[in-house]
């Protein structure tokens, strides 16, 4: 901020505009440098798949639509590093819109099968980083989008954590602020509570995310914070050390959505353990979950048609009621939170979770993975503890297929993005991005 001042007062600028204040963690809370808890109120956004935060004119439009129904955050999976976004992100500041970014790309992101992380992937995530620590208005990191999706994935989750490691060191050694680096996971039930516990574990706090998120589409219809599962979710964080909040959220089993999850979200029982959400998403397209169009879909194989038949540009307008539903709701919710000033946390890390064969091959005890390393099975990080050349137990012997309450599926946006990861080479992606 004050390079901004700095700046501006170089430019021999009259009247200064009055920077967004930066969000950072204390505890298990989000706080504004004006000493404000924080909470998300926020929509995914990502009309293009390789950077939504070009093209001004498009920002400038959906901003000031999204600023009318009190939207305070975007999460955006991803961006081109080399392009220039101070225009977009100053609209969207403007908007008083901060930015949640994924930092890998589709060639970056960590893997499920045969998890890795090396010094490629960390340069790469360190490229989005520069280019977008300098603005006040960049929330949080994410240093992963549900890279386990399925009850055996718990080995990749070293990974993860070993990812966020070096991203907050090579934060830190640039000088950057304090910006939070956390991780986005998909709802899988039988790796809740483990997988939010391992990442936030230990004794040191630089191997520690710094919050931790959730796609949940649990809430579908007319259910409540009981028959939803969302008391359950809220039971498994009540001493959660980090900040905590849903990454995507908004089932469409039942139309319209009525979002009133968010009346829980932001409502006495779930505020004192949550940050908020990020319904998904702003465009319709063929998942169906768009808030906004920006024109009716044509026949994709009309000259100049867009190739998936959705226009990705010009006006937003709501593609039916539930844009105005959740208008309502979110002007009726209005959660205070506590001052920064007022909060002493004594919070402590959980325990790392132990080792348990088939649902969570992890040893928490076990150093992370150095930069460069790749997943091998009886690795020592996923070996029990005591027996140092202990194969880890493959893992064929799923959880149940019939999960009841509190299982649902990888979002929308990873099952399609799954589809496309072979194919994104040679085909211009259109719906598998996130
Ligand atoms: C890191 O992994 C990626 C695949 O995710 C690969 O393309 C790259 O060559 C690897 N880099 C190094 C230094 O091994
Ligand atoms: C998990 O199970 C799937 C089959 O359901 C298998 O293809 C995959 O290799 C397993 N992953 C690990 C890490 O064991
Ligand atoms: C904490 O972790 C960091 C990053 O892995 C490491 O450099 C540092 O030595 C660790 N500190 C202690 C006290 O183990
Ligand atoms: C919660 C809420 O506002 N629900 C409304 C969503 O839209 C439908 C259709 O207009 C209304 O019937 C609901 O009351």
């Amino acid at each position: 901020m004050r390079t901004a001042l700095l700046a501006s007062a170089l430019a021999g600028l009259a009247a200064v505009a009055s920077a967004i204040p930066t969000i950072s963690v204390k505890g298990s809370k989000f706080f504004t440098s004006d000493g404000d808890q924080f909470f998300v109120k926020g929509i995914a956004y990502q009309l293009v798949p390789d950077d939504p935060l070009i093209d001004d004119t498009q920002c400038k439009l959906d901003a000031a639509l999204m600023k009318t129904i009190g939207t305070n955050s975007i999460r955006v999976y991803h961006v081109d590093p080399t392009a220039d976004h101070k225009a977009c992100m100053q609209t969207f500041e403007d908007a008083g819109i901060y930015l949640w970014l994924d930092l890998d790309t589709f060639n970056s992101q960590i893997e499920q099968q045969g998890a890795h992380w090396n010094e490629t992937q960390r340069d790469a995530f360190g490229a989005v980083m520069d280019a977008f620590h300098q603005f006040d208005n960049l929330a949080g990191f994410f240093v992963g989008n549900e890279v386990l999706t399925m009850d055996n994935g718990s080995v990749a989750a070293p990974y993860v954590k070993a990812a966020a490691r070096d991203m907050k060191a090579y934060r830190d050694s640039k000088n950057y602020r304090k910006i939070p680096v956390g991780y986005s996971a998909a709802d899988i039930a039988s790796l809740r509570p483990t997988l939010q516990n391992y990442l936030s574990c230990g004794s040191n706090a630089s191997e520690q995310i710094d919050f931790y998120a959730l796609n949940a589409y649990e809430w579908c219809g007319d259910v409540n914070f009981q028959t939803s599962g969302y008391d359950i979710l809220t039971k498994q964080i009540l001493t959660y050390n980090v900040p905590i909040f849903f990454s995507e959220t908004g089932c469409i089993a039942v139309r319209p959505r009525t979002f009133e999850d968010q009346t829980a979200i932001f409502g006495e029982e779930m505020t004192p353990y949550w940050s908020g959400s990020i319904i998904y998403e702003w465009i319709e397209e063929a998942n169906n979950y768009g808030l906004i169009k920006y024109g009716e879909k044509v026949d994709p194989s009309l000259p100049d048609a867009p190739p998936d038949g959705y226009t990705r540009s010009g006006k937003p307008t709501p593609v039916g009621v539930e844009f105005e539903n959740l208008s309502k709701v979110w002007k009726s919710v209005n959660p205070s939170g506590v001052k920064e000033s007022a909060y002493n946390p004594t919070l402590t890390p959980p325990p790392c979770p132990a080792f348990t064969s088939t649902a969570w091959e992890v040893n928490g005890a076990a150093a992370l993975p150095t930069l460069g390393q790749t997943y091998r099975q009886g690795e020592a990080s996923n070996a029990p503890t005591g027996s140092g050349n202990a194969a880890a137990t493959p893992t064929g012997a799923q959880a149940s297929a019939s999960e009841t309450k509190g299982a649902a599926p990888a979002s929308p946006g990873r099952e399609l993005r799954g589809m496309g990861v072979g194919l994104v080479g040679v085909l211009v992606g259109f719906f598998w991005w996130m």
